[in-house]
């Protein structure tokens, strides 16, 4: 299709409701401003993950505003949902309107994973003192979503070799509580530029709509 033939196409598409698109046009750069802001706060610079699956019909858990690459499966080095500070709702089927449109749940299957663990890496401004991360899940477990059972936390300061001796945590089931939580790891002032975060299935789905790690600036020098 020619450049003018496609430019002409999407100015008939917009002029069909233009407020409507004017409007859609404006959530999508606040929505863009809003993922640069808390990954700047954080010193995230990229991330990679698997991109998330399409439940039902009407459900896409998919990283929907991953601004990176896609591979198969993967999206790799961009910023998308997960660290945009927007929150999903304990009903992860309910959509959300306006700048916050979509489920805002990131989700995978542990049967399309056959039982494999999430890998999620994360890159960052230089090597940092990390002292814990948040993240916001899902427990919805009468639809078959759980919060991961265990989490293991690695760290590297090249993204090639991660150190043998990483985090564990074990996280208690809960099938009394549906609500969503924050479920925060301790990392003990670990240092890191690049970190990844090794999560097991409890069910058939694990949701994540947010993660957040709380960090400072590195004071010593590293022999690596
Ligand atoms: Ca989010």
């Amino acid at each position: 299709m020619s450049k003018i033939v496609e430019d002409e196409k999407a100015y008939e598409s917009f002029n069909q409701d233009p407020t409507k698109n004017l409007q859609k046009q404006n959530n999508n750069l606040v929505k863009e401003c809003k993922k640069r802001i808390h990954s700047i706060k954080q010193s995230i610079v990229r991330y990679s993950a698997p991109k998330g699956e399409i439940r039902d019909e009407n459900i896409n858990l998919e990283d929907i505003s991953f601004d990176g690459i896609y591979e198969g499966a993967y999206v790799k080095n961009g910023l998308g949902q997960l660290i945009d500070g927007l929150y999903g709702d304990d009903d992860y089927q309910k959509q959300l309107q306006g700048e916050n449109s979509g489920t805002r749940w990131v989700g995978w299957s542990n049967g399309t994973r056959g039982g494999e663990p999430v890998d999620l890496t994360f890159e960052f401004r230089g090597i940092r003192e990390f002292h814990a991360v948040h993240l916001h899940c899902n427990n919805m477990f009468t639809r078959g979503v759980q919060v991961f059972s265990q989490a293991e936390i690695l760290f590297s300061l090249d993204g090639e070799r991660y150190q043998a001796s990483s985090v564990h945590a074990m996280i208690p089931i809960d099938l009394t509580r549906e609500s969503a939580r924050n479920i925060t790891i301790k990392l003990h002032g670990r240092p890191a530029k690049f970190m990844k975060l090794r999560l097991t299935f409890t069910n058939k789905w694990m949701l994540i709509s947010e993660i957040s790690f709380e960090s400072g600036k590195h004071k010593h020098l590293i022999i690596n």
